[in-house]
């Protein structure tokens, strides 16, 4: 049985991953920084099937510890300070988890066991300020963010720890990925979320920022398969994993609000406040590589992940009213 050790269980991807990794019959490691609090946000069902162990992406001997201990053949990286509207707040501190953390686990990979495989989930904040679109592994990085530099960093240790010591580290280049899972700050979740706050009648106003900001929108399941191929291959590599489609959080209102029948138009306030600049480029990614390489082919389109996530806040909400009675 192969054990994989995953950072970030708790969130979005790491649930993801720990569904599919299990699915594939690995023993499955969370390493996660508090053992209790870990366990009351994994389900029920994750939390029968996973193995929780104390970790600290500031501290390099426990991960060699922890690694020597489990003797994992995988581990994805999928810890880090991830919110988008934060990218410029505690730059010192997105810099150490984000960025120096890697160049800690790639260490203690080499002192524990060079054979591990690791994949670090790497993003198209990356690209920043890019001078081409769409965006594949060979456009430049232009990162116009501390989290875009510490992810950048990251990445550059993979490529040098690669050549260098030949360990086989990878990296996702994920462009945005989405799900019922994802955290409220981020503008899907947040809208798909007020749809139907909006549909139980419990609030009538949505305040957004700039809505014609465009992106790659993906399904969080999706990405994280590409992961897990990426680690299966015969070399080491990086990939931009994306969809290759973009929209803008107009399209996203239309399709959020029209799925109950409803005009965004009627509800949607733009907020000067909440605005980031426009980017002169637009981020969309060409994911040809990982199609041909490595045979990835994304399940989930826009329309439908849209549809997935307004019904299961819709659901949600609903449970939630009933348990307060
Ligand atoms: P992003 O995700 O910054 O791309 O980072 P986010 O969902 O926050 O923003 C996407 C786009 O929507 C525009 N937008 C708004 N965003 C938020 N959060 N709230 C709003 O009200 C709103 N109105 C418009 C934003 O300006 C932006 O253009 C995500 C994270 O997952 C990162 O960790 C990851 O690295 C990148 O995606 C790829």
């Amino acid at each position: 049985m192969k054990t994989a050790l995953i950072t970030g269980m708790t969130g979005q991807d790491g649930s993801y991953l720990a569904e599919l990794l299990l699915t594939k019959g690995y023993h499955v490691v969370g390493a996660v920084r508090n053992i209790q609090n870990a366990k009351e946000l994994l389900t029920t069902a994750l939390m029968q099937s996973v193995e929780l162990v104390e970790w600290n992406m500031m501290d390099q001997c426990r991960m060699t510890e922890v690694l020597a201990e489990y003797r994992s053949t995988e581990i994805y990286n999928l810890a880090a300070y991830s919110s988008g509207a934060g990218m410029f707040n505690d730059a010192v501190d997105i810099g150490e988890v984000n960025g120096l953390a890697v160049a800690r686990i790639l260490d203690a990979i080499r002192a524990v066991n060079t054979n591990i495989r690791f994949c670090q989930a790497s993003s198209s904040e990356m690209f920043g300020n890019a001078l081409e679109s769409p965006q594949s592994e060979a456009t430049q990085f232009r990162p116009r963010t501390p989290y875009g530099a510490a992810k950048l960093y990251a990445h550059s240790m993979i490529q040098i720890y690669r050549q260098h010591y030949g360990l086989y580290g990878c990296s996702a280049i994920l462009f945005n990925h989405e799900s019922p899972r994802r955290g409220l700050g981020f503008v899907t979740r947040k809208i798909t979320h007020a749809v139907a706050m909006i549909k139980l009648g419990l609030v009538n106003e949505l305040c957004l920022g700039n809505l014609d900001a465009c992106r790659d929108w993906g399904f969080a399941g999706d990405s994280v398969h590409a992961m897990w191929l990426m680690l299966q291959h015969s070399h080491a590599d990086d990939y931009v994993v994306a969809t290759g489609e973009t929209h803008s959080v107009r399209e996203l209102c239309e399709i959020a609000f029209g799925h109950f029948n409803l005009d965004y138009r009627d509800y949607v306030r733009e907020d000067s406040a909440s605005y980031r600049p426009i980017e002169s480029v637009q981020l969309v990614g060409n994911s040809k590589k990982v199609k041909n390489q490595l045979g990835w082919i994304p399940e989930v389109g826009f329309h439908e992940m849209i549809s997935m996530m307004v019904d299961a806040d819709l659901r949600k909400l609903i449970e939630q009213n009933r348990a307060k009675g």
